[in-house]
């Protein structure tokens, strides 16, 4: 290899050679010469290595310990919170379109501008150099990921996040089959990236490469979450099998001795991790799921990661017990953009007093404190966040790491929506429900950077991390379903409906349309038919409630839940049509379910001579 000794070491070095892949010698040599690290550390699976970076995000800054055993905490700066859409490209050769929906620009010219901002970029820095699998290891559903960086920070997020790869890297027996993913956090300014104009985040298909820098956020920088489910989607495009922004759970029904796998994708920040917590059950992840067809003609989904990058406002005892008792326990987790005071961590909806001065996303923060622009800064961020390894909590379930994933039962589909949804609904079948998932719409909340409550179409919560044109993504979730006898059931909920500004559920209800939506599954109970698709009868809840929450569940609430808001519903049947419109490759099927679902909704609109149609009406 082409570098230094002062640079790269011998013991370096040879773990490098280790691997036999000559790929990753390249890709190594090329951004050693390029970013110019004053060193380079190459990390194996082993404990020595993994702490070495652990300890590195504490050396460098990155991380200050807290006052509880494992706790430590990081600081993105005050423009660097969430998301970065606008400087989120997917770069496409000689004027290729990937639709209205995706953010695109010309390959070669932004390879040559990334090329000109990486320059240099780690001078007096240490790159590391770190080998990851997606997916469990040894099996058909992993990935393997290389990782440059010259944030700790970065690295041990990987190490929480992620299965450890340096082995996986050596099976792959010197192919080129992984994905590769540069990073630099840039210049900083006490510890915080200086060039935020500068940010950029480019997804190279072509390349199997995500290029990222001037940024620290997570969303943003960790190689292994959002950009590589831009290239695995790509890759499940080519491969036959959907890569998909979804939580995994088991459900297990009180008083019955079974589990029932469901995925349920919702935009983010929009109860994703909550569903996947919610008491009884077991968690398989929370944020990024492959589905697979299996032998069997059933479908089959693994976790692309082992941890969770959770949102911790409004966790707190009594909405997210679970979550709340592991971040308040001794163990390896970072949080981040949170509030602290006298080495305590603390955050928005904790469910107890927060101080009035401490440290925070903002520097050292006091009430009332405001930022450039006049406004008030929060003491934590709304998109703060916790980061913590799966195999912490307690209600883990134990195929977390089966190389054969869990067969899947049903798949959710839940949007932030606070006028036109019913809380649950069944779909009338597979295309049915990917009609429903390709529809979906949510109010965007601070996961992004940019205005929040703004009512976005979202399908199957997967947009913003496209790569392909959407026409051909629900066109591959067609196909899917055809590889299956068995495909799960698939069903929408809403947790946000709302009436004169008040939510019309609580929080823990979403238990109940779970408990729902698995009897469902098993033929337990009987549905109502609307024009959107099947709803709960109202006895089947008012017993569920009374058995999971013993709480009376009062039929006037069920007709303010479940009447079918034909109006409303007929509005974002407009407004999804002309989305895809403007799309190419719509598939026919998804077109005539807006026509028949229009249908519907217009003929039940005429018999019962009103607009909110109440479900008894159905019966
Ligand atoms: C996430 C996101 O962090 O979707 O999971 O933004
Ligand atoms: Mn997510």
């Amino acid at each position: 290899m082409d570098i230094p000794k002062a640079v790269l070491d011998e013991g370096n070095s040879d773990k490098l050679l280790g691997l036999g892949n000559r790929h990753v010698l390249g890709i190594v040599e090329e951004y050693a010469n390029l970013c110019r690290p004053e060193k380079i550390s190459v990390i194996t699976d082993s404990k020595e290595d993994i702490n070495y970076v652990k300890e590195l995000a504490i050396k460098w800054g990155e991380e200050m310990p807290l006052a509880m055993q494992g706790h430590t905490v990081h600081f993105d700066g005050y423009h660097d919170q969430g998301r970065d859409r606008e400087n989120t490209k997917v770069l496409v050769s000689d004027g290729q379109t990937l639709g209205k929906a995706i953010n695109t620009a010309d390959r070669e010219k932004c390879l040559e501008e990334i090329s000109g901002l990486l320059r240099n970029i780690m001078a007096g820095k240490e790159m590391l150099v770190r080998f990851f699998c997606l997916a469990p290891v040894k099996s058909r559903f992993s990935i393997c990921a290389l990782q440059l960086t010259d944030s700790a920070y970065v690295a041990h997020s990987e190490d929480i996040l992620y299965r450890a790869g340096y082995e996986e890297f050596r099976r792959l027996g010197g192919s080129s089959n992984f994905f590769h993913f540069v990073h630099s956090s840039g210049e900083l300014e006490n510890g915080i990236s200086k060039n935020i104009s500068k940010r950029r985040i480019y997804m190279d298909l072509e390349g199997n490469r995500v290029f990222t820098i001037n940024c620290q956020y997570a969303g943003n920088s960790v190689g292994l979450k959002k950009l590589a489910l831009r290239l695995a989607i790509k890759k499940s495009h080519l491969e036959n099998w959907l890569c998909e922004h979804m939580l995994i759970i088991g459900v297990r029904p009180e008083g019955k001795n079974r589990t029932t796998y469901f995925t349920g994708a919702f935009p983010s920040a929009c109860g994703k991790t909550s569903t996947a917590m919610i008491p009884g059950q077991t968690i398989v992840g929370d944020d990024i799921a492959y589905l697979m067809a299996g032998n069997d003609g059933r479908a089959y989904a693994a976790n692309a990661e082992q941890g969770i990058f959770g949102i911790i406002e409004e966790v707190n005892p009594s909405d997210d017990p679970l979550i709340y008792k592991a971040l308040t326990t001794p163990r390896e987790m970072i949080f981040s953009n949170v509030l602290i005071a006298d080495k305590n961590p603390y955050w928005l909806g904790m469910g107890r007093d927060i101080p009035v001065q401490g440290r925070n996303y903002a520097g050292n923060w006091e009430l009332g404190n405001k930022d450039a622009t006049g406004k008030e800064i929060l003491p934590a961020h709304r998109n703060a966040r916790y980061t913590i390894r799966l195999g912490e909590l307690e209600n883990v379930d134990q195929n977390l790491h089966n190389p054969d994933g869990v067969p899947v039962s049903g798949i959710i589909y839940g949007g932030r929506d606070s006028d036109t949804s019913p809380p649950v609904l069944e779909s009338f079948g597979w295309p049915h429900g990917v009609f429903i998932g390709a529809a979906l719409e949510s109010e965007t909340t601070a996961a992004t950077l940019g205005q929040t409550g703004v009512r976005e179409h979202n399908p199957m919560a997967n947009l913003d991390f496209l790569v392909i044109p959407l026409g051909t993504y629900i066109e591959n979730h067609l196909k899917f379903g055809l590889l299956l006898d068995k495909p799960p059931r698939i069903f929408a909920t809403n947790y946000f409906l709302k009436e004169n500004g008040e939510f019309l559920n609580r929080r823990a209800d979403k238990k109940a349309w779970l408990a729902w939506m698995e009897a469902r599954v098993h033929n337990e109970c009987n549905a109502i038919e609307t024009p959107i698709g099947l709803i709960p009868r109202f006895e089947d809840l008012k017993e569920l409630f009374k058995m999971l929450f013993n709480r009376e569940f009062a039929e006037k609430d069920y007709e303010r839940q479940f009447s079918i808001r034909a109006k409303k519903l007929l509005e974002r049947l407009d407004r999804i049509e002309g989305i895809y419109r403007a799309e190419t490759n719509v598939p026919e099927v998804f077109k005539q379910h807006i026509g028949q679902q229009r249908r519907r909704l217009l003929e039940a609109v005429e018999k019962h001579k009103k607009e909110v149609i109440l479900p008894s009406d159905f019966e």
